[in-house]
Formats: structure tokens, sequence, C-alpha cells
């Protein structure tokens, strides 16, 4: 069976790929840097059927090592510094994990065995202050921020790697993803975690930045099914993923509160500290290509992914209290 390598492993889409690839009977092998503390909470129940090996994207000789001793056929480049507001606040090492990572494993590639297709993480923040409604492949990037600069460099040197050396690599540009596994300080998981809490009467508050920035948000199972797709394709291509659908963050607010019958302007406080030194105002994506060179289309609703974010949460609320009455009775 085929070997596959994923890079960021323990991250939300490093989790839904490699349960993907285990259900097509494919050997997983996960890359981890190395912590002081265990964090495989997303990938605890298939740990045991992955290879776990450490490795970490700014250290070149850590990834030639893994390329020779486990001999992927694929390899799929997820791991990144991914937070924006972070790449405001450390840009070198955004740079460092996000842009030149993916030389390091690309040039790994070359060197170890130019065979193996690989998948670079692309990022619609690339588009930033979109130059075309809605954005397609060929839409010209207008990154905002030190990480969607980061990322067009990603995807260039993708591009660049495979003109030059004939590397079967894809780019896929996602559009944002979420889903219980979400970090919770992307914006979606924090309000539907705060909604959870607020109805358990764990908070009182949420405080959020910008709410009339818009983003085309799907389902993250869907989007690492696209990423398996485009490895599977005669020639290598990039990819936009998306919905084709936007919503504000008000609108996703709204329907997060009313959905357990509350009303989000009692409880929502718009601080400064959560706005940004340049915004992404609007992005929506065109998947078209995709659908028709992949047969891809999206499974879940705006709505639906809403709801399903939001009954995670209140379930992981309701056991953690169920837990603590326990200890204390
Ligand atoms: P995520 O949850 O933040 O996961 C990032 C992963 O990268 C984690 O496993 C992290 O490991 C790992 N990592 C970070 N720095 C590393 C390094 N130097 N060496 C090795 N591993 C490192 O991100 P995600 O949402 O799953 O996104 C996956 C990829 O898609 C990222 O490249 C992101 O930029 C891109 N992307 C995401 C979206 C989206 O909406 N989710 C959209 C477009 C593109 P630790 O667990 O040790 O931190
Ligand atoms: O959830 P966000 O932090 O996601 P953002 O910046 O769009 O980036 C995510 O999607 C990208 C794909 O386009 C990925 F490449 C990237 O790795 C990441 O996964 O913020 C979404 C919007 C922003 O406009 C932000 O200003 O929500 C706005 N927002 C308003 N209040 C907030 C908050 N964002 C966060 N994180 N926290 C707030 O309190």
């Amino acid at each position: 069976m085929p070997t596959a390598l994923i890079t960021g492993v323990t991250g939300q889409d490093g989790s839904y790929l490699a349960e993907l690839l285990l259900q097509q009977e494919y050997t997983v092998v996960g890359m981890v840097r190395r912590t002081s503390t265990i964090n495989f909470d997303r990938i605890k129940h298939i740990q045991s059927q992955i290879e776990i090996v450490q490795g970490d994207l700014l250290d070149q000789i850590s990834l030639i090592n893994i390329l020779q001793e486990y001999q992927p056929q694929e390899v799929y480049n997820l791991a990144a510094q991914s937070f924006v507001p972070t790449s405001f606040t450390q840009p070198v090492l955004t740079g460092e994990f996000t842009a030149l990572g993916v030389t390091r494993m690309l040039d790994a590639i070359r060197i170890v065995d130019p065979s193996i297709r690989f998948y670079q993480a692309s990022s619609s923040e690339m588009f930033g202050k979109v130059r075309e409604v809605p954005q397609t492949e060929r839409t010209p990037f207008y990154p905002r921020s030190p990480y969607g600069v980061a990322k067009v460099y990603g995807h260039w040197i993708t591009v660049n790697y495979r003109e030059s050396y004939g590397i079967f690599a894809c780019s896929g540009i996602l559009f944002n993803h979420e889903s219980p596994r979400r970090g919770l300080e992307f914006v979606t998981h924090k309000i539907t975690n705060g909604v959870a809490r607020i109805k358990l009467g764990l908070s009182q508050e949420l405080r959020l930045g910008n709410l009339d920035a818009r983003r085309d948000w799907g389902y993250a199972p869907d989007y690492a099914r696209a990423m398996w797709l485009m490895l599977q394709q005669d020639r290598p291509e990039d990819y936009v993923i998306a919905t084709g659908e936007t919503h504000n963050v008000r609108e996703f607010l709204e329907e997060a509160f009313s959905y357990v019958d509350l009303d989000w302007q009692e409880f929502v406080i718009q601080d400064d500290h959560f706005y940004r030194p340049a915004e992404v105002d609007l992005l929506i994506g065109d998947a078209s290509k995709a659908g028709q060179q992949l047969g891809w289309e999206p499974t879940i609703t705006f709505v639906e992914l809403v709801r399903l974010m939001v009954d995670a949460d209140i379930e992981y609320w309701e056991r953690r209290l169920k837990q603590a009455a326990a200890i204390s009775a």
C-alpha cells in the first residue's frame, strides 16, 4: 500500500487527512516537532495506526532523513505557523516555517526521490486585498499579513519546483475551513466555544475584533478530501477549494447565538486588541475547476457548520462540568 508523509499531523487538517488516508489503507507517517509536552489531542484516536516521527520544517536534515527512511510516495505539507495575528508579532519565524519550510521540504524531495508527489497548503489569505470577486486560480495575489506573504512564497516555490525539476507538486488554495478541531483562537471556534460557555453559565461575555470581515467558511474534512484528490490526478495543478458563499463575522455570531436562543448583542464586546494592522475584508472562492476536474464539492452548508461546532462545544463543556461535579461529590 502507498505511504504518505503528513507534516502538521497534530493540526486540524493533519488529523482529518490522516483519518482519510488510513481509510484508504495508506501507511501514514506523521511528522511532529519535538515539544516538552505531548500535543496529540487531535490524533489520539488514531495514534496507534500512525507512524509518528520527529522532524521540523526548520531542520533540513530531519526532512531528508525521514524521506530516506520511510520512502513515501506522497508528501502533504500542512505544517505552518498558521495564525495570522501571530505573523504580525513573529514575522521572521512565520517566514522560516511557512515560507522557507516549503523550500526545505521540496529540496529534500528533489535530493531523495523526485518522483514523490507533493501537496502544498496554500491559502486564500494570499488574495488579501482582493483583485477580483470571486477569487479563482488566476486571480492575482495581494497578501495583507506576513502570513499571507509567506504563503505566496510557498505557493510560487511549489510552482517553481514543478516547472524546474518536473516534481509532481500541487498547491491547494484553500479558503477558511473549520471544525470542532479548529484552534480555539480562530474566530469561528472562539465564537462557538464562547456561545457554549455563556449558555452553560461559565462566561458572561465574548471579546472580538472586526465583525465586518467576510470569509468563505467550509468544513475541514471536505477540504482534506480535496488535498488527496489533487495528488491522484494525471497532472500536477493548482486548485481553489471553497464553498462559493461568503458571510461576515456578525452573521456567524447571529447564527451561533440564536441556535441556543441567545441574542449575541447582549454578550459580544468589540475590543481593539483583536483588530489587525491590515485586514482581509472579503474572501469568496470559485471552486469550479476543482468541481470539474476533481469532482470535488462541499457537503456541509454554513448553517450546518455553525451548528455542528456549537453542538460539539456544548457537549465538551457539559462533559467537563459532569467530571468536575463527580470529583467534588
Ligand atoms: P494548524 O491547526 O495550526 O496546524 C499547524 C500544524 O503545523 C501543527 O501540527 C503544528 O504542530 C505544525 N507545525 C508548526 N510549525 C512547525 C514546524 N516548524 N515543524 C513542524 N511542524 C510544525 O493548521 P490547520 O488549520 O490544520 O492548517 C493546515 C495548513 O493549511 C497550514 O499550513 C495552514 O496555514 C493552511 N491553511 C489552513 C486553512 C484553514 O482555514 N484551516 C486555510 C488555508 C490554508 P504543533 O501541534 O506542534 O503546533
Ligand atoms: O479566524 P481567523 O483568525 O482566520 P483568518 O485570519 O481568515 O485565517 C485563517 O484562514 C486562512 C485562509 O484564508 C488560513 F490560511 C489561516 O491559516 C487561518 O486558518 O479570522 C477571520 C476573520 C478576520 O478577518 C479577523 O479580523 O475574523 C476576524 N475576527 C474578528 N474578531 C477575529 C476576531 N479573528 C480572530 N482570530 N479573533 C477575534 O477575536
